[in-house]
């Protein structure tokens, strides 16, 4: 697909906020990988994600992108965690920065190091500030996070306005994968007020009552992937995209 960012700015005017399904290319589940995006995207999904902090294993990546990626219409986008998650195949990347990292590697140096394959790949890069939120997560510790808590929604919004002024088009407020708590929806709204660009909020999200909180707020896409991973059931996946799907801004 050419202009993902379009696609994804059109679709959430059109359908309302969209559900991002997240896939670990390294997943070992019942259920394979490319059947999992297939039932995603039936079920209403608006684009896979294919990544994570942990997977670093770059020919699975590229195998299981190339699988979902002729499995399915709506885009791949890579989400990488480091320069290994920069593969071949997919539609477009989450180009992040970890804001709120403590070590410049995860800010702008891995960034510098796997541009030449985004370019080289023909991966269309949408810039994105990646923030994440609490800590005792795989991504809180493998990107040296400084710790924003949960409660401090100030925090989130100081970074995600520094993202604007920098011209960043994307946010992703991220409480973490398989996190025990979201991130709550006093702070999506305080980033909310600040951030123009297409708002994204992940990490501990498993009902549409969340969802539709984190929605009202002002996301504008949510992400689900331990849900879909460990199981859980493509009904709810289906309630979550008329949720929020239904929630008008
Ligand atoms: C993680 O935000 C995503 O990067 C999704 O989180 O796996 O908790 O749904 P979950």
């Amino acid at each position: 697909m050419k202009n993902v960012e379009g696609y994804l700015n059109n679709s959430r005017k059109s359908k309302g906020a969209l559900l991002f399904v997240l896939i670990d290319s390294e997943n070992d589940g019942a259920t394979s990988a490319h059947s999992l995006a297939r039932e995603a995207e039936k079920f209403g999904a608006s684009a896979i994600l294919v990544g994570g902090s942990s997977a670093t294993d770059q020919m699975t990546m590229a195998e299981t992108v190339k699988k979902i990626k002729s499995s399915v219409r709506i885009p791949v986008i890579l989400f990488p965690g480091n320069v290994t998650g920069v593969v071949p195949g997919a539609d477009a990347i989450l180009f992040s920065s970890l804001l709120n990292s403590e070590n410049p590697y995860f800010i702008s140096q891995a960034q510098a190091l796997g541009a030449p394959n985004v370019l080289k790949f023909g991966l269309e890069p949408l810039p994105t500030a990646y923030i994440i939120i609490g800590e005792g997560t795989t991504v809180w510790h493998v990107g040296s996070v400084r710790t924003i808590p949960f409660d401090k929604a100030g925090l989130a919004a100081m970074y995600a306005l520094s993202a604007q002024f920098m011209g960043m088009r994307f946010a992703y407020l991220e409480a973490g994968s398989g996190a025990k708590s979201n991130v709550r929806p006093e702070m999506v709204a305080a980033v909310r007020k600040l951030f123009k660009g297409f708002l994204i909020v992940g990490g501990g999200i498993r009902d549409s009552k969340t969802a539709a909180e984190i929605v009202r707020a002002g996301a504008d896409a949510i992400v689900i992937g331990t849900f879909i991973e460990k199981g859980g059931s493509f009904k709810t996946v289906s309630d979550i995209v008329k949720t929020i799907q239904s929630i008008k801004r």
